[in-house]
């Protein structure tokens, strides 16, 4: 049974579902939001990585009608969760939005039109693109961008700092956050040169106007460092791992 086969046609099967990772508010421990992870259970392959069937669906073209459930279903909850106490205005779900999706010339409109669909606040959706998303068509990526931005959307920057691109697209795109990847944080209580990049990715993000999501957190050392150098934002194993949404809501009903 070939992977790429088997996923087409996975959604209407029921096979899909979205786990949130919270997201911490270093400055006062509270829940700010979530990033939302896909999820594929298969009745006879089991449980398939993001990572392994991501990349074959953007292959394949799958990408469009999987990357558009997603956004579906982000907005699903994010309107069953609008009226609980912990949801406040700056609450924000972000969802992965691979390179393909970005390029498409409708991209920010089909968005938008989904969003007023579901009657949900505009700044509790952001989006996470990776630097070769931006880079693959530059000039389509900053057109759908800029409306999303004006529409009040937020927009970070994933696995920042370890793609190919040049820095020049931090002073033309309207840009939110830049997420400190995983690889960054993983030997920081051991490297001098990882606690030094941390540091000056952290300090690049604020001087452009960007604030900073430190991800892949499994200790109290690299939060702790992470928190003194400045990141705003803290996600990972430490805090909780992805959650399915019921577990996540009680989360947050206990972390408010
Ligand atoms: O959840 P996990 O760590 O296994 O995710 C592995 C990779 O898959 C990560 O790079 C993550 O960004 C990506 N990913 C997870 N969910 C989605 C999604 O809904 N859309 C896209 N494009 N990528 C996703
Ligand atoms: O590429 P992206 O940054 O979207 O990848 C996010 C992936 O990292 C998700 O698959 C998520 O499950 C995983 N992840 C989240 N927090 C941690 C962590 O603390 N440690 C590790 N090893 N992986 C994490
Ligand atoms: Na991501
Ligand atoms: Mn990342």
């Amino acid at each position: 049974l070939s992977v790429q086969r088997a996923l087409r046609g996975a959604a209407e099967r029921g096979e899909l579902s979205l786990a949130f990772q919270p997201k911490i508010g270093a400055h006062h421990g509270r829940v700010v939001g979530a990033e939302a992870l896909l999820r594929w259970h298969h009745p006879q392959l089991g449980r398939v990585s993001p990572g392994l069937f991501i990349p074959l669906a953007e292959a394949s073209g799958d990408i469009f009608a999987i990357g558009s459930w997603v956004i579906e279903q982000a907005l699903w909850h994010i309107a069953q969760w609008q009226d609980a106490l912990w949801m406040t205005p700056e609450f924000n779900i972000a969802v992965n939005v691979s390179a393909r999706q970005l390029n498409r010339r409708d991209f920010a409109d089909t968005l938008l039109g989904q969003i007023q669909r579901h009657g949900v606040e505009r700044a509790h959706l952001g989006l996470e693109v990776t630097e070769s998303g931006l880079m693959n068509d530059l000039h389509n990526a900053r057109q759908q961008l800029d409306r999303l931005h004006a529409a009040g959307i937020a927009i970070a920057v994933d696995d920042f700092g370890t793609g190919h691109s040049s820095l020049a697209y931090l002073k033309t795109l309207p840009l939110s956050t830049l997420k400190i990847d995983r690889a960054f944080v993983m030997d920081l209580e051991h490297s001098a040169v990882d606690r030094q990049l941390a540091h000056t990715i952290t300090q690049l993000a604020h001087g452009v106007g960007c604030n900073v999501v430190a991800e892949g957190i499994e200790t109290s050392a690299q939060a702790d460092y992470l928190h003194r150098i400045g990141c705003e934002i803290m996600q990972g194993y430490f805090y909780s791992y992805p959650l399915p949404a019921g577990d996540f809501a009680a989360f947050c009903t206990r972390h408010a």
